[in-house]
Formats: structure tokens, C-alpha cells, sequence
């Protein structure tokens, strides 16, 4: 499990380290890339990231790059081709796969409590004020300058 929960964290940083890294652009750069990385995370479109879109969007996203023929399930196959570790892999896959069903479903990965937890975890660091979910206008420095 630990693997999947490296390759989370991996990804979850990846996305705070966009963030990180709008702070570098020109001010038309930094608010085209923000609302577009928003948009992404915001499911419902309401403006607000809830924990649990950006829950539902890491775990999309980590699903489809496994799921390498995008049948919606990833093979055992398709989890030890996509694992670095190959002995992690052996310890990892039949925590996912807990009938032994040969494949994972997404609702597999869902009641993986510790990779969830994981993710909360994660957004906690974006939700700094506790509120349960995010605007654009809460990611302090990022939040496009005002001109013209
Ligand atoms: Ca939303
Ligand atoms: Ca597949």
C-alpha cells in the first residue's frame, strides 16, 4: 500500500507545488493557471473545492494513469506495471484487491481508509482556515492582483 500512498503523495504535492509555483508568473499567467487548476478540482463548478472533490479528483486522476487500457479497473498486471517498487507492489496490491478478484475497482481504492486519510491530510493543507472547503480567494498568495 505504501507505494500507492507514495504515488498519492507524489501527486498531491505535485498539484500544491503548482500552486507554489504560480507565485512565479506574470500576474495574466498566475490567474489563467490558478482558475484552470481550480476548475479542474472544482467539480460542481460552485467556486468551491470541497475535501471531497479534491479527494474524488486525486483518486480519478491516479486511477486513470493506472487503468492503462481504460477498462475502469486496474489489472493486477496493469498495478505491477505501473508500481516502481516491485516488492512494495506484492505487499500493496492484495490490500486493494481484498477479494482477490484479480483486478481493482475504483470503490476499491475508496475504502482504502489510510490512502483516504492520506488525502485529507493533504487538503487540511490547503483548507488552512478549517472551513471544509476552498476558494480561490482562500490560497492567499495566489490570489490574482488586482489591475486594470
Ligand atoms: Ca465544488
Ligand atoms: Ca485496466
Amino acid at each position: 500500500m505504501k507505494c500507492f500512498l507514495v504515488m498519492l503523495g507524489i501527486l498531491c504535492l505535485s498539484h500544491v507545488h503548482v500552486w507554489a509555483a504560480l507565485e512565479e508568473m506574470t500576474p495574466e499567467q498566475k490567474e489563467k493557471n490558478q482558475r484552470r487548476l481550480f476548475a479542474d478540482f472544482d467539480g460542481d463548478h460552485n467556486g468551491k473545492l470541497s475535501k471531497q472533490e479534491f479527494v474524488d479528483v486525486i483518486i480519478t486522476r491516479l486511477f486513470r494513469d493506472f487503468d492503462q487500457n481504460k477498462d475502469g479497473t486496474i489489472s493486477r498486471s496493469e498495478f505491477f506495471a505501473h508500481a516502481r517498487d516491485k516488492k512494495k507492489a506484492e505487499q500493496e496490491y492484495p490490500i486493494m484487491d481484498r477479494e482477490n478478484k484479480g483486478y481493482i475497482r475504483k470503490k476499491d481504492v475508496y475504502r482504502n481508509k489510510a490512502l483516504i486519510e492520506n488525502l485529507k491530510q493533504a487538503f487540511r493543507k490547503l483548507d488552512t482556515k478549517g472551513k471544509g472547503y476552498v476558494t480561490l480567494a482562500d490560497l492567499p498568495d495566489l490570489t490574482p492582483e488586482d489591475e486594470d
